[in-house]
């Protein structure tokens, strides 16, 4: 359970824990530079900690455990919106956790994970959006899910639910304008706000499309390998890999427990898998091989079915699926015999020497971006599960709101449908929230964040 009390002083690695040149322990609350600055000793005698200015970095031993730079944050300028400051020490796993003990020696209190951003949150540094793009950034693999994270933190994401917040509480407006007097009582026009709600739907149905390819570029997609034995599975997984991480052989059935690697394919985030290749094997082990070779391609994204140019085999219950790339491997040594039906429509491909391979990246990215909608340059894109159920609850809401005028329902009726549509919209932003929701969210962040 999250400590939503942010009255206490606390503390945590900034940096993973592991051994590096340098690491960084972030300390925050209310009166943590004058706690701490009597054990800091500094080569300058007018460097006391509780002296300097905001955001200056001091240079100086703490309390006899370590040379560090300590840079201090003073009132509402830190990133947690609150006096903090932040240990720069030796890297080393045991200077941090001498630190640390000293830290809580100290009666400061451990951070749970995404604590200092819920601070932040909760003094008002950040909005919701944008306390969970520092997670999605830090999260991201690859340029564009990295590119779309950044530009949440920027607030892109803020700016374009306000506008449609701004829009859809003119309509609360009107509508509340209609429930307090008659027509005759204000002489305007009273007409049901339709244009209004039909636009703020179809601006959330838009953000929220662009959630498929936030997922794809955030969380990727599984790409499986298959085929027969000695068709050069293991190689390629290697090429994707850009290292030797699968045996190769020439001898039939070499993999057998199938491998898993993350890689890149154009910015796209891969799960990347190597099987046994199928034939009719006769050892136990190896058939249990194939049987996780078959469930893992029937449940893959993406199959990558390899035929050896040599010998070509197709095996139809693979290479008539949609999501299957068919590929002739070893096109080095193939005759031209072997690129005819039905291996004409197979993209050529040798490993041993890299033909075809940008190609089969590509066409492998098509695919994938084939079964999203791209967003429009400039555009938001969502990644997170949380926005895109509440930008579906807003939209539903006003849908609901449409068809109850068109029941004629009057508009006490249809008002409560419109603010369960701010509330959604609401929710996303962090303008409405419940602790749960915080615990949520923050507990998915990592400690020091
Ligand atoms: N000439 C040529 N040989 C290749 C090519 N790709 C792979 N090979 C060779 O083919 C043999 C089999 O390669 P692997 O990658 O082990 O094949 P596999 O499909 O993983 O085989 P199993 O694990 O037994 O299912 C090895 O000797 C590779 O060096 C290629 O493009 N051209
Ligand atoms: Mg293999």
């Amino acid at each position: 359970m999250k400590n939503f009390d942010a009255d206490d002083i606390i503390f945590a690695p900034a940096t993973a824990w592991a051994m590096g040149a340098i690491a960084v322990i972030r300390v925050s609350g209310k009166g943590c530079i004058d706690a701490i600055s009597p054990d800091f000793k500094t080569v300058r005698k007018d460097h006391s900690l509780s002296t300097r200015k905001t955001a200056t970095a001091t240079y100086g031993n703490l309390a006899g455990l370590d040379d560090c730079i300590i840079t201090i944050y003073r009132g509402r300028q830190s990133y947690t919106g609150e006096e903090s400051l932040e240990i720069s020490c030796h890297g080393g796993l045991q200077t941090v956790k001498e630190i640390l003990d000293y830290l809580l020696s100290k009666g400061f209190r451990k951070a749970e994970g995404g604590e200092f951003t819920l601070r932040a949150f909760l003094h008002g540094r950040m909005d919701l959006t944008r306390a969970e793009a520092v997670n999605e950034l830090i999260k991201s693999r690859g340029e564009t899910a990295k590119a779309m994270a950044l530009d949440r933190l920027n607030g892109s994401l803020y700016r374009r639910i306000e506008d449609i917040r701004a829009l859809v509480l003119s309509v609360m407006g009107k509508l509340e304008v209609q429930l307090d007097y008659s027509e005759d009582e204000i002489g305007e026009d009273l007409s049901f706000p339709e244009e209004d709600i039909k636009s703020a739907i179809e601006s959330i149905k838009r953000l929220s499309s662009t959630f498929s390819a936030g997922k794809l570029y955030s969380q990727g997609a599984s790409v499986v390998i298959c085929g027969r034995t000695n068709a050069g599975k293991s190689s390629l997984f290697n090429l994707f890999l850009k290292q030797e991480r699968a045996i190769v052989s020439p001898i039939k059935g070499t993999t057998r427990d199938f491998l898993e690697a993350q890689c890149t394919v154009n910015s796209i985030p891969i799960r990347l898998y190597d099987t046994a290749g199928f034939r009719d094997a006769t050892e136990e082990i190896e058939k249990e091989g194939i049987r996780r070779s078959e469930a893992l391609a029937e449940n893959a994204d993406i199959l990558i079915y390899m035929t050896d140019a040599s010998e070509p085999v197709e095996d139809r219950e693979y290479t008539e699926k949609d999501n299957c790339i068919k590929v002739l491997n070893k096109a080095d040594i193939a005759s031209l015999e072997s690129f005819k039906a039905p291996f004409d429509s197979y993209l050529r491909l040798s490993v041993a020497t890299g033909e075809g391979f940008n190609r089969l990246c590509d066409i492998l990215t098509q695919k994938l971006e084939s079964t999203i909608t791209l967003p429009s340059s400039g555009d938001p894109v969502i990644e997170n599960q949380r926005q895109k159920d509440n930008l579906d609850r807003a939209s539903g809401a006003l849908e609901l709101a449409l068809k109850h005028n068109q029941e004629g329902l009057p508009v006490d009726i249809i008002a409560p449908d419109v603010q369960e549509a701010l509330l959604a919209l609401g929710e996303i932003t962090g303008e409405v929230t419940t602790e749960d929701i915080l615990d949520n969210i923050f507990s998915n962040f990592c400690v020091g964040k």
